[in-house]
């Protein structure tokens, strides 16, 4: 009975997702990437963007659009302990620990709006590293 109800559970939650999950799969759809590194300024911890547009920003707003693969890769540059965090799309990175090291986030934005993406170790939200994620249509 119980081993009936798990089954209907897993594929439930299949069947919700695959909207979400099977873009990302489809290599021939269009992406929009972006690079961000992790900075300490005296007491700051903040996210800097890296090439095009945001290149040198701060806690740059990442625009994106709805329904469209998004990469955003983040790389630690001042070797404290960070991540990236995207709750409204349920995306959390794995940590980068050491100066040089990288990780990478891709996922769907299946709605529009502006939303925040941060850095919670060590307090590091509170000390500045929180950005925006700008999804429109
Ligand atoms: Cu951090």
């Amino acid at each position: 009975m119980h081993t009936r109800i798990a089954i209907s559970l897993i594929a439930f939650v299949f069947i919700s997702f695959m909207p979400v999950a099977l873009p990302a799969l489809d290599p021939g759809r269009s992406k929009t990437s972006y690079t961000l590194k992790t900075a300490t300024q005296g007491d700051r911890r903040l996210f800097i963007g890296v090439g095009g547009h945001i290149d040198g920003v701060i806690n740059p707003n990442l625009s994106v659009k709805e329904w469209e693969v998004v990469e955003i890769t983040l790389l630690n540059d001042d070797g404290l302990n960070h991540h990236i965090a995207l709750p409204d799309f349920f995306i959390m990175s794995k940590e980068v620990m050491e100066k040089g090291t990288k990780t990478v986030v891709t996922f769907v934005p299946f709605k529009q709006g502006g939303f925040i993406y941060y850095c919670i170790l060590d307090n590091h939200r509170e000390l500045g590293m929180e950005g925006r994620l700008i999804v429109s249509k």
